[in-house]
């Protein structure tokens, strides 16, 4: 891939995911490929939340003086906030917002809910569209200024240790969710700088998309008791005491699906993880004069029968060239074909394609087996892009002694650089003007005799750089 912004936009338009030609900045039209894909998408991520979490749905506008009492958390969205200030032709009595995030709509409801420990913990989430004013750069499902796919929990708890704990839960559910759509990623603490607005800490998800830019795909804040004393959530404890509860929230957005098409895609154009295909499988008649009705029938069965084991397929009964088919298909991703012809059916054979080997593959066709062997097949699709993926992700990170290295690595390969560093705010700063990239955080505790590579000072944390989206 070249130019991986370009191959980008092609690839929405080409493989009808999206339309970005609304006349709105930053905002666009799912077209139906690309609804589909969110859906699968969203159908994963909402089967795990729901094992522990209560979905709910909050109204999309919030009046001013609810997203205005948080003083921390208003200051770093302000800039971003579409207001709504008219009824009709009547001016408002109080502007009310269109969210950019939940937090001042529901924490306000949260105080009227949470009454005793027995309430708690509390967990909920939505997946909604939120607003966002951006002033940088707008690119289609990355950064957009209505987030089409915002999924967003909010939880409270007892403790500061359970909120911990809730963060902690969070960061494994993203993992498990990233890990079906084969997006590899790090996971760090964010610098204090470029924490969430109201937070006491941030934890972060990045991937890497081709150009060897990072981009954050998840976020998992701890709130402490910042906004439970803002908006006066409170619980009375076994002993009838009333306390504050700990909160936490953590979200994501159309960037995953940004993700999948770009970290997955190639030249010939989308791979689809199996999981979140509209088609799982496609398949394609290979016929000639003679014998083409039992090819199609044979085709119409061969369909029907993975259609009624769950399998999302399509019997493409076109009469265009195979060939072209074959290049459709490929371009939209679709993970399997099965290629029939006169003599596969005489042989009891049918030719798989897969859209991750090239080379066809000759499967016994037993109608009680096929679809078995077809999900198997699915299977290996899917442990095999998250393979690969992982595989050239790791490659991309690069561990670093000095800064000297930092700046040369980044602007040879971009990618991730890891390096021990201080974890003094003036300094991280300075190297980031420095070398012209960004901290994404710090992901752990480095041994003893380590120097930071900025400062030279003891080294406190091995902390992770890239040239960000
Ligand atoms: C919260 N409150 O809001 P966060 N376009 C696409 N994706 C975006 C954009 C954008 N303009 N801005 C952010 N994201 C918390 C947690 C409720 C849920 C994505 O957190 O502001 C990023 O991947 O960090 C980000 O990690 C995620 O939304 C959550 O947004």
């Amino acid at each position: 891939m070249t130019d991986f912004s370009e191959w980008f936009h092609n690839i929405l338009e080409e493989a009808e995911i999206i339309d970005t030609r609304y006349p709105i900045k930053g905002m666009h039209v799912w077209l139906p490929q690309g609804f589909k894909i969110r859906k699968y998408t969203l159908k994963i991520l909402k089967e795990i939340l729901d094992e522990d979490h209560e979905e709910v749905l909050f109204p999309l506008l919030i009046p001013e003086n609810e997203l205005a009492k948080e003083a921390i958390h208003v200051k770093g969205f302000e800039t971003e906030v579409y207001w709504v200030t008219h009824g009709g032709l009547t001016e408002l009595n109080e502007k009310l917002a269109l969210r950019p995030t939940s937090e001042t709509a529901m924490y306000p409801m949260f105080s009227l809910w949470v009454r005793s420990h027995t309430d708690l913990p509390m967990k909920f989430y939505q997946v909604v569209n939120t607003f966002r004013y951006e002033t940088r750069h707008t690119r289609p499902l990355i950064r957009v200024r209505e987030i089409t796919t915002f999924e967003e929990a909010h939880t409270a708890h007892a403790s500061r240790e359970d909120a911990a704990k809730q963060v902690e839960n969070a960061v494994e559910i993203y993992k498990t969710f990233f890990n079906i759509l084969g997006i590899p990623y790090v996971v760090t603490k964010r610098p204090e700088w470029d924490k969430f607005p109201g937070a006491d800490y941030t934890m972060a998800f990045d991937t890497l998309l081709p150009d060897g830019k990072t981009l954050q795909i998840a976020t998992v804040h701890n709130l402490g008791q910042t906004f439970a004393k803002t908006f006066d959530i409170t619980y009375e404890t076994a002993e009838g005491a009333h306390e504050y509860v700990y909160q936490t929230c953590y979200g994501l957005s159309d960037r995953v699906i940004a993700s999948v098409i770009g970290i997955h895609g190639d030249e010939a154009g989308l791979f689809l993880p199996p999981e979140i295909a509209p088609y799982q499988v496609v398949i394609v008649p290979i016929i000639f004069k003679k014998g083409s009705e039992e090819v199609m029938e044979f085709c119409r069965n061969l369909e029907k029968t993975l259609k009624s084991k769950g399998i999302r397929v399509h019997f493409d009964d076109r009469d265009i060239r195979a060939g072209k088919k074959y290049y459709e298909w490929e371009m939209r991703g679709v993970p399997l074909r099965i290629d029939v012809g006169p003599r596969d059916i005489a042989n009891k054979k049918v030719v798989t394609v897969r859209r991750d080997e090239k080379e066809k593959e000759i499967v016994d066709f037993k109608p009680e087996n096929i679809a078995e062997d077809v999900k198997s097949i699915l299977d290996d699709v899917t442990r095999n892009m998250g393979d690969k993926s992982w595989k050239s992700f790791n490659n991309e990170v690069r561990s670093v002694e000095t800064l000297e290295e930092a700046s040369e690595k980044i602007s040879k390969y971009n990618g991730i650089i890891s390096f021990g560093w201080c974890g003094d705010e003036a300094c991280g700063k300075e190297l980031e003007e420095k070398i012209n990239v960004d901290i994404l955080g710090i992901q752990g505790e480095i041994e003893d005799g380590n120097v930071c590579i900025n400062c030279g000072k003891p080294a406190k944390h091995v902390a992770l750089i890239a040239k960000t989206y």
